[in-house]
């Protein structure tokens, strides 16, 4: 062992471990740090042979690395972050890194970034996706700072993070809070992703497929275009039995969701952003309906539904919902990407989507075959507005998009909730929409508040007001 690590990470939980055995496996020293001592000294305990060194201070771990010191915080996001960071300052010289790996709201990680820059330290905040697994043997990483930080960190950010076709799955995305603004846009695609699958699971089920044929259809689905992470874990955990009854765990998993702050950011962003993102929308949603079991157990026995129906056989049913849900992703995508650039230009971040999209190959929960083709999109054109209009995402929404009604109106005719399918095929159907009923909805503006109005038939620019009849006699 040298006599100073080259990296220090605090906050031994789940990733914070994982990460610590994924950096020293690629050859590094690493210095660890717990708020509770027990919990270092067990991890390196379990951890013989390995080039670790447990601090039990703060003092200690700090003094136990080289300069400039490189040290991740893996804590709980919020003010814990904040907590450790002042702890930390008084202990460290100028141009130590300090890495905020956890799930920070954007917002929270410009602010440190000014703050200690202010005091000469350098910050990079820095989204990693992956779970458990991922941090072990190789996350996705999404860092933000000064270009200048990320080049001192590169080497191992880039040995640590999952790789494809050769590729490291990690680029500094920009500056201050940006990793964490992409992280975030990330875990919303990721909450859209996994409520679309939810949705051709639901509808397999109403037609009586046992969860041993429905694992089999993701199986199959893992081999082709939809092959991803998401789809796969789908398919195990529709085979896994439950070793007390033998039933499938599945059927004995509680229908109540959580969800943790970065869905819900997404959308507020979305919001203030003016940027539709109604499947991520409609997937955080359905998460919060979900959460209200006893409500819906009550009204399950008051509102009426028909009874269902699916005429379909199994087979074409399979080939038609594959192809909602192909193309209820890519509206996804669509709109989580239009986010991002939306955010990218108006922080000048200089965001490269082409790039963004090819570190999400690997490693981060969302991976999937079909991001080879968003890179291409934008590498082929990166001044691309909606990616919809990309010629092989237009070629298949205009392939998939029978099938994709047909599913939506299956699942309404049979009062089965699909509300991201639906709500991505509305999207779809807006955008491709030359004339909206929006001219109405202007009129009413006018009406009750003369907000004006522009006319098809004369120069856009220009606005009028209609004298309209007075209605309150
Ligand atoms: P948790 O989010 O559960 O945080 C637990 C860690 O935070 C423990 O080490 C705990 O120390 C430490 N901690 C807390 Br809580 N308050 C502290 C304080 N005031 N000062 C110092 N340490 C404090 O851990 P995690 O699930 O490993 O996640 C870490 C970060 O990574 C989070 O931001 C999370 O959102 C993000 N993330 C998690 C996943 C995942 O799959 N779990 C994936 C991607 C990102 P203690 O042992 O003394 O209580």
């Amino acid at each position: 062992m040298s006599n100073k690590s080259d990296f220090g990470l605090i906050g031994l939980a789940v990733m914070g471990q994982n990460l610590v055995l994924n950096v020293e496996s690629r050859g590094f020293q690493v210095s660890v740090y717990n708020r509770t001592e027990a919990t270092t000294e067990a991890f390196v305990a379990a951890n013989p042979g390995k080039k670790l060194v447990g601090a039990k201070t703060l003092e200690e771990f700090v003094q136990s690395l080289a300069r400039p010191r490189k040290i991740q915080i893996m804590v709980k996001a919020g003010a814990p972050v904040d907590q450790v960071i002042e702890q930390l300052i008084p202990l460290l010289d100028k141009d130590d890194i300090v890495i905020d790996g956890g799930n920070s709201l954007y917002t929270d990680t410009e602010r440190r970034d000014a703050y200690l820059q202010a005091k000469g330290l350098r910050f990079i905040g820095a989204g990693v996706s992956g779970g458990e697994e991922g941090a072990r043997k190789g996350p996705s990483i999404m860092p933000g700072g000064p270009l200048s930080t990320w080049e001192v960190m590169k080497p191992i950010f880039e040995s640590i993070a999952a790789k494809v076709d050769g590729e490291p799955c990690v680029i500094h995305i920009g500056p201050g809070g940006a990793g964490h603004y992409v992280k975030m846009v990330h875990n919303g695609i990721e909450y859209g992703d996994m409520q679309l699958i939810c949705e051709a699971y639901s509808l397999f089920k109403a037609a009586g497929f046992s969860t041993d044929e429905m694992a089999a259809v993701f199986n199959q689905w893992n081999d082709g275009e939809l092959q991803s992470y998401l789809i796969q874990i789908t398919a195990k955990a529709l085979e896994q039995k439950d070793p007390e009854t033998g039933q499938p765990i599945v059927d004995l998993i509680l229908d109540k969701a959580g969800q943790k702050g970065t869905g819900q950011w997404t959308l507020v962003n979305a919001a203030e952003n003016a940027v539709v993102i109604s499947t991520i929308n409609a997937a955080v949603e359905a998460r919060v309906l979900s959460s209200q079991k006893k409500a819906r157990v009550a009204a399950s026995k008051v509102l009426q539904g028909p009874k269902i129906e699916l005429s379909l056989d199994k087979k074409a049913l399979v080939a038609k919902v594959h192809d909602a849900l192909y193309a209820s992703k890519v509206v996804s995508y669509t709109q989580g990407f239009d986010l991002i650039q939306t955010m990218g230009g108006k922080k000048e971040w200089k965001l490269d989507l082409g790039r963004i999209a090819a570190i999400w190959r690997g490693g981060c929960i969302i991976r999937a075959r079909f991001l080879n083709r968003i890179t291409d999109a934008y590498r082929t054109d990166p001044s691309l507005g909606n990616l919809m209009l990309d010629p092989f995402f237009k070629d298949l929404l205009n392939r998939t998009q029978q099938n994709w009604r047909e599913v939506v109106a299956l699942a309404v005719s049979n009062g089965i909730p699909v509300p991201a399918f639906s709500a991505s095929l509305a999207y779809y159907d807006s955008y491709r929409t030359e004339r909206l009923p929006a001219n109405l909805l202007q009129a009413q503006r006018d009406f009750f508040g003369a907000h004006t109005y522009e006319r098809v038939d004369k120069p856009a620019g220009e606005f009028f007001h209609t004298n309209w009849p007075e209605v309150i006699g």
